[in-house]
């Protein structure tokens, strides 16, 4: 057999046996064309199944609008969708309730210097006696809870044939289709965000087939309620017994052909040819401290309700569709999948199980992929609260961890995903959130510690909750104020939107920094500042100066003093944070068994398997670590996160994806995203710890980013852990800090293309092994891009609003034969070096490098200039000499240019 050699970029890679054909992007020789470059129209993202749902969990399918989330059964008698609105949360304050926010209830003068002489005194405390002075128990904190079931009663089926249910997630539109007595049914349902409203809509092939009875379903835990049908609307409206909030829900029916009428608490329609169902609810909530109550939903609810009421289907549908393509369609990953012919459920279990041809794994992972940017725009839209643990859907009225706002990972990584893969303004609702924590949380800063600025512990709710609890594993982390911040800081880095910057990120910054400055004391051991108590999430001792605690107050501190200079603002306060930075333990420190230490002390256990790998957040997400810049540290994080092995809740594992990418390590990121598909993802793709959360479907998203493009060490590191599953392929638009959006087309996993798009005028680097030979960079008018390299890195100037592409200005194919060769033997080896846009490649000479005691003939040769788009090829033989041993030898090919030099390594493989 032959083997392929080809090297763009000057380095080796072995292409006959993957299969590369068709990779091609249809661009590659048009150097006008600096937009996305797809040779092939991508599968369609689809999740379907054969059987109705039975567990909302496992199988249910979700919808979402930000503020309104739907889960659809597919059930054929009764439909049943699910529905929440973001804010319909018991607790908060309440009628006879003396809600503290989470504040001590009386104050307590002398618990954090108790608590920090105890770890000062010890060394090591343990959580219980720190939750006794510092912890109280949780009052008023409440839970995210149902709103109902909108049920479509349809009336009993009997048997039917041919029946789907799927989720359209490049349209966003579920949907479920079956035959009963020789009629097709269809369903559709989405959740607009442009109308405001979940919308339903029934069908038929034949006129007349639909009656149906729509009605909701009201969860426990209400009063006051009323049920109305006027005509076609259906309104419920109460209060929630635990905190008064108001709520309503308005259902509106429309019926192409037949009848619609008011029944016993639902609306009735006869013999339809077509029904269009809309649903519109809303509370009093307002996130205003300390009332945290607004208007009545009433007319709101009412004013949606009736507009949509007034679009026809069609209207709904086409304006849904363009809102969610406009965000969807951003990102086209295409890493060679082809369509299984198989439901999403079996294809999981086919994934799991090893049995899946490659193209059809990679399916489910780009499925995967995007299914999490899908979710995010379904669960977080501007003016909606941010996504919770279970994004915007949640079954009952009192929810796993109230399906709330932990903020010790789960909600920053519920964001993770937002900025690299093109949807930055799904994070709005997440800037909002830390904004509005900033009144309450100065209260708990200035009553509990007296310090100023604003904090917020391990969880929280929409209601302020910026105090504490007292589970001792789990409620301490005033980090989280700067976790928090450093998402405003990287909205700004990848926006460069500078009014951002100013108005919401540096506020907010600034009071999380301000908090530090008064609450960080001198440790007697190396006269540092540390933060105590200081708790590494969720395990191990209380110390002073865990690696989680000094790394987040490091990032915190940095970037603050960063964006003051950006904005050139506050130069006391700049020289304050420098010179704390001067004496803050940074939370760096390589161990006794070389790893990354996780405490102050080296305490680490090698056999810690615990989910929360916190003493890794410099690597991932802050950028204190990274191989290029701090390769001992990358080393030691890489011994920890090896010690951690590859196990782990749902979440913890697309961590580790990132963590992984962030080391530059393909193939393990890859290990882990497979880990995450087989042991942590249910049947609809939703992630679970378990159970259900939705934090690991992002972070797994966001890691798969990390895997194509990284931009945090100053350079856009294109395709920086590329797994060789995913040998050929292409990805355009996702986004890189500076304010770029970035593609590539590779094979054979090298670039054979590299496309950016650059928001602001300014230089920019990038960094790939394609840029180690020479390259040529067009703007898209064709014209050369003036450029220079330095190793692997490759910088120019960009223009506001222009399209780069750069391209390999030469590209070497060698064939030789695959198979062991015996002594005395002669292999033929061919060089073809061709020029793949439309400019020529000089004359250039080609040789062969053989081992001592090995010959080729000829060892070298002159080679014409190639023309635009052709080719010259030249041939070699080289001996193989009597004695050579078994073994692989190190023959390279060496091809040279006047201003470059490219060898190819074609190791031959010797056997008597
Ligand atoms: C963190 C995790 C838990 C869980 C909870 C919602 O505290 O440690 O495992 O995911 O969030």
């Amino acid at each position: 057999m032959a083997r392929r050699t080809r090297a763009y970029a000057g380095v080796a890679v072995l292409c006959a046996a993957l299969g590369l054909s068709g990779m091609v992007p249809a661009s590659a020789d048009d150097p006008v064309s600096a937009t996305p470059a797809h040779e092939r129209e991508l599968p369609p993202h689809r999740l379907w199944y054969e059987e109705p749902a039975t567990s909302w969990e496992d199988e249910g399918l979700p919808i979402g609008n930000g503020h309104l989330g739907g889960v659809v059964f597919g059930t054929v008698d009764v439909e049943r969708v699910q529905f929440n609105e973001k804010t319909l949360w018991t607790g908060g304050p309440a009628p006879g309730r003396d809600y503290t926010n989470g504040n001590w209830t009386s104050p307590r003068p002398d618990a954090l210097a108790d608590a920090r002489r105890l770890i000062e005194e010890n060394g090591e405390v343990e959580p219980e006696a720190i939750a006794e002075l510092l912890g109280q128990s949780k009052t008023g904190y409440g839970s995210y809870s149902t709103f109902g079931e909108l049920r479509l009663d349809v009336g009993d089926v009997g048997a039917v044939d041919d029946y789907v249910r799927d989720l359209d997630i490049d349209d966003g539109v579920a949907s479920v289709a079956y035959t009963a007595d020789g009629v097709r049914y269809t369903r559709e349902f989405f959740a607009s965000y442009p109308d405001g409203v979940l919308v339903a809509r029934l069908s038929a092939d034949e006129p007349g087939a639909l009656s149906v009875d729509v009605s909701q379903t009201i969860p426990d835990g209400r009063s006051n309620t009323e049920v109305t049908v006027d005509g076609a609307r259906l309104t419920v409206a109460g209060n929630l017994d635990d905190n008064g909030l108001r709520f309503e829900s308005q259902v509106h029916v429309t019926a192409d052909g037949g009848t619609v009428g008011a029944g016993e608490e639902a609306v009735m329609v006869e013999n339809a040819d077509a029904v269009t169902i809309v649903l519109g609810a809303g509370t009093d909530y307002s996130d205003e401290y300390p009332e945290y109550r607004g208007d009545d939903p009433h007319e709101r609810v009412t004013d949606v309700v009736d507009a949509a009421a007034d679009s026809s289907y069609q209207q709904l549908r086409d304006a849904h569709v363009a809102d969610h393509r406009d965000l969807f369609d951003r990102v086209a990953l295409d890493i060679g999948q082809e369509l299984p012919g198989i439901p999403t459920d079996q294809l999981l279990d086919g994934y799991a199980s090893g049995t899946l041809e490659a193209p059809h794994a990679r399916y489910l992972e780009t499925l995967y992929t995007q299914y999490g940017r899908y979710l995010l725009v379904a669960s977080s839209r501007p003016g909606s609260l941010p996504a919770n643990l279970q994004g915007v859907w949640a079954e009952g009225t009192s929810n796993p961890w109230s399906a709330d706002y932990h903020v010790n990972i789960n909600l920053q990584m519920n964001y993770w995903p937002a900025e690299v893969m093109n949807l930055a303004e799904t994070a709005g609702p997440l800037h909002e959130f830390i904004d509005a924590l900033r009144a309450p949380g100065r209260v708990s800063a200035g009553e509990m510690f007296d310090a100023s600025g604003w904090v917020v512990h391990n969880e929280t709710n929409p209601y302020g909750y910026t105090g504490v609890h007292d589970w001792p594993t789990a409620f301490w982390f005033p980090e989280a104020n700067g976790w928090l911040s450093r998402h405003l800081w990287e909205h700004y880095l990848f926006t460069q939107d500078d009014e951002f910057l100013a108005d919401t990120a540096y506020p907010i910054m600034k009071g999380a920094s301000e908090f530090w400055l008064d609450f960080l004391v001198e440790d007697p051991r190396d006269g540092t500042l540390v933060v105590s108590p200081s708790y590494s999430p969720e395990h191990g001792p209380y110390t002073a100066g865990a690696a989680m605690s000094q790394q987040v107050v490091w990032d915190l501190l940095t970037t603050t003093t960063a964006a003051a200079e950006e904005l050139d603002v506050d130069e006391e306060f700049r020289a304050t944070l420098r010179e704390t930075l001067d004496q803050l333990d940074p939370g760096l420190r390589i161990g006794s068994w070389g790893q990354l230490q996780e405490w102050k002390e080296d305490i680490d256990d090698p056999g810690d398997r615990h989910r929360h790998v916190s003493h890794l957040y410099a690597l991932h997400p802050g950028n204190q670590i990274a191989p290029e810049t701090t390769p001992e540290y990358a080393e030691a994080a890489e011994v920890s996160l090896n010690a951690r092995g590859d196990g782990g809740t749902g979440w913890s594992k697309a961590w580790k994806i990132n963590f992984w990418a962030r080391l530059l390590d393909g193939d393990r990121a890859h290990t882990m995203l497979r880990e995450q598909l087989t042991g942590s993802t249910l049947p609809n793709l939703w992630d679970t710890h378990p159970p259900f959360q939705i934090d690991g479907n992002f972070g797994g998203t966001a890691g798969v980013g990390e895997m194509l493009v990284q931009s945090h060490v100053g350079v856009i590191d294109v395709l920086p852990a590329l797994p060789s599953a995913w040998a050929g392929g292409s990805v355009d638009g996702l986004r890189a800090r500076g304010g770029f959006t970035v593609g590539a087309s590779w094979r054979a996993g090298m670039p054979t293309e590299v496309r950016l798009s650059s928001d602001e005028s300014g230089e920019v680097s990038l960094r790939s092994e394609m840029f180690t030979a020479p390259v040529r960079v067009y703007r898209e008018n064709g014209r050369p891009v003036e450029h220079s390299t330095d190793g692997d890195v490759l910088t120019f100037a960009t223009s506001a609003g222009a399209n780069y592409r750069i391209v390999p200005q030469v590209r070497v194919d060698i064939e030789r034969p695959d198979d062991a060769r015996r002594p005395g033997s002669s292999v033929p080896v061919s060089v073809e070096l061709s020029a793949p846009d439309r400019r020529a490649v000089p004359a250039t000479g080609a040789s062969v490098e053989v081992p001592d005691g090995w010959s080729a003939e000829p060892e070298s040769v002159r080679m014409r200039a190639v023309p635009p788009r052709g080719s010259a090829t030249a041939e070699f033989t080289v001996n193989v000499p009597d004695d050579a041993a078994d073994a692989t030898h190190p023959l390279s090919v060496e091809v040279r240019a006047d201003e470059w030099t490219i060898r190819v390594p074609v190791p031959v493989e010797v056997h008597r």
